[in-house]
């Protein structure tokens, strides 16, 4: 019998083109956890492509109800499926079908997991059984997925099985506060509050937050604060909510479980391809983290990154556009048949080495994949903001005047008004606004006078970027704290090739090449947050996501500045308070924003060129 309760999967898709094996597989401490086994009949000899998942192992091998493999596997399945490879799909520890409790991205073994187990035992524990368990198996075993699934298959890598042959997390969350999914550089991301419960709830099969219906941005305004929000819904009971509510800062609860820090400190034994999407809105941090990790321990580590055109986990999906964006093709496609397969082929089934490059990334404005043998590939060189709203490569040369009138912009931020980070209504929970937000033309909020629009010149030649943007902000506030938005942009001419309304959209279109937020009282260390001298500049130093992106000829470069990103970052209250989650309503108040352009204090973004 199989834990559902069926004879076989087999017995009773006698037509199907698969065999279906649904085991529960025991661990170390006698937990059994739900596993689906998927191959083509005939298959023998093959490797296993194991996914460790928190998103229901049953329902990720029954897309559909059809009789075919690739019709009931995800679009990512395909072409493994077709070429003999068997496809394993396991709930991890406590969700869906497997026994136990879940604890959220559980740290490895160690000061913050005194059991026997974690994701890495579970891993190897699976990988072990499934080698021994599995007739048409080679023995030789590779691990894949992105996101929660890039983080278990980056847990996989350490202590590895010895069968255990290939890697590729995909957009893996490794440092949650840093960067990825629970906070960026210390602002809370408040679409989490609804994952958490979702997942948490009934083994994962709780579905949303249970908070009506309506525009989140009124909603979460009118809850006060995100602890507010938290504790009017009663989400205050979900330990993994307390524990984000007690570790604003960069406390060891995070920095012991960042995922990078391991592989910085530990030599690599699995071959790895690692990847994340340009316009990431979940997991952009990680990827590129851990590749930097592994590199800076081992110059000579073969491991590569493939960064693609997507949303999040965009490269197991269709690659054929985003949002307004269109690309030649389906990048997607591409990714796997040329990089991931070849990749995995050669290392599970010796097929020839397809020689990785260091980076693989797609080159969104001239449409075309690029390899590099180093990442990042450009050159760092600064765009300064300039008086007039202008940027320019050129540094200013205005010096501060006494009175302090010259050589910054200001603006007022209003937490009673925060800028919306995508338009109105919103809802965080629809895929449709959700995805392409990160894409999304910024011309909704460049009139607003608590966003300041910087413009470079118009492009006479094309202006090619590849790694990360790294901001440097020299800023003050007159409140105590503040939250800093930098957004590099590409505008697109002002002109409808074809004249027509269907054509429209892309004239004059700005579209985010890179938009992130730092929280200011971070500036003298994450792990030390601190109140901020009214009216004193500082330095704010972050990076943007990393790309590779051509401004075209006849496009300008843009910089937008603005204090918030509502509702999918809390409020700063600009005032400092010990815990924002707690902030009363008496500490949001308005402040005064400088953003500095003098020759002492030059504000740039440093853009990692390359001359072509
Ligand atoms: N990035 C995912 C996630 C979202 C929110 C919280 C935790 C994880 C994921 O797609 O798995």
């Amino acid at each position: 019998m199989t834990p559902d309760g069926v004879k076989s999967y087999d017995s009773i898709r006698p037509q199907a083109d698969f065999i279906k094996r649904v085991v529960m597989i025991p661990m170390r401490d006698g937990v059994k956890l739900y596993t689906v086994v998927v191959m083509k009949k005939g298959t023998k000899n093959a490797p296993i492509l194991l996914s460790r998942t928190p998103y229901d192992a049953k329902g990720s091998t029954s897309r559909t109800q059809s009789q075919k493999a690739t019709e009931i596997l995800s679009v990512l399945d395909e072409v493994f499926i077709e070429d003999n490879y068997i496809r394993v799909y396991q709930d991890v520890r406590g969700l869906h079908g497997s026994e136990d409790d879940f604890i959220m991205n559980r740290p490895l073994r160690g000061p913050l997991n005194s059991t026997t187990t974690d994701e890495s035992t579970d891993a190897y524990d699976t990988i072990d059984w499934l080698t021994k368990n599995t007739p048409e198996s080679s023995g030789k075993v590779g691990v894949i997925g992105s996101s929660y699934l890039g983080f278990t298959a980056l847990m996989a890598e350490i202590n590895p099985h010895p069968a255990l042959k290939a890697a590729v997390p995909q957009s893996p969350m490794v440092d949650g506060w840093m960067g990825d999914d629970w906070f960026h550089y210390g602002a809370f991301r408040n679409t989490n509050i609804a994952y958490t419960v979702g997942v948490t709830t009934g083994k994962g099969s709780g579905g949303s937050d249970p908070t009506g219906v309506g525009d989140d941005y009124t909603r979460y305004l009118e809850a006060g604060s995100t602890g507010d929000y938290i504790r009017h819904w009663g989400f205050d009971q979900y330990p993994f909510l307390q524990k984000i509510m007690q570790n604003a800062a960069y406390t060891p609860f995070w920095s012991q479980q960042a995922v990078d820090k391991w592989f910085a400190n530990h030599d690599l034994s699995v071959p790895t391809l690692l990847m994340v999407s340009q316009w990431d809105q979940e997991d952009s941090y990680g990827a590129p983290a851990v590749y930097k990790a592994i590199k800076s321990r081992n110059k000579d580590v073969k491991v590569s990154l493939l960064i693609g055109p997507w949303p999040h986990s965009g490269g197991n999906h269709y690659g054929f556009k985003l949002g307004d964006i269109a690309f030649k093709g389906d990048t997607a496609l591409e990714a796997r048949v040329n990089y991931i397969k070849p990749f995995l082929d050669h290392h599970l089934k010796g097929s020839a080495d397809p020689q990785l490059p260091a980076a693989m990334t797609y080159a969104t404005g001239a449409d075309k994949w690029q390899h590099s043998t180093q990442w990042p590939a450009g050159k760092p060189t600064k765009l300064y903001l300039r008086e007039g709203f202008g940027l320019s490569f050129e540094a200013p040369d205005v010096k501060l005047s006494a009175n302090q009138v010259q050589g910054h912009d200001d603006y007022v931020s209003d937490p009673s008004k925060p800028v919306p980070f995508i338009p109105r209504p919103i809802n965080m929970n629809d895929s449709s606004q959700w995805k392409p937000w990160l894409v999304r033309d910024q011309r909704f909020v460049s009139d607003r006078p608590d966003v300041l629009v910087y413009t470079g010149p118009v492009l006479d030649k094309p202006l090619h970027i590849m790694g990360q943007p790294l901001v440097e902000l020299f800023a003050a506030t007159s409140g105590s704290d503040a939250d800093w938005v930098v957004k590099l942009i590409d505008v697109y001419p002002n002109v409808s090739p074809e004249g027509g309304q269907g054509v429209m959209t892309m004239a004059g279109f700005e579209l985010p090449i890179g938009i992130e937020i730092y929280r200011g009282r971070y500036v003298r260390g994450f792990d030390k947050p601190q109140a901020l001298t009214p009216n004193k500049i500082e330095a704010y130093q972050f990076g943007l996501p990393h790309v590779n992106h051509v401004f075209l000829p006849g496009h300008r470069l843009m910089v937008q500045i603005q204090s918030s990103l509502f509702p999918l970052y809390d409020r700063n209250p600009q005032t400092y308070v010990e815990n924002i989650f707690n902030a009363k309503a008496s500490d949001y108040k308005k402040a005064t924003q400088s953003i500095y352009r003098t020759k002492a204090a030059a504000s740039n973004i440093v853009l990692p060129v390359v001359e072509n």
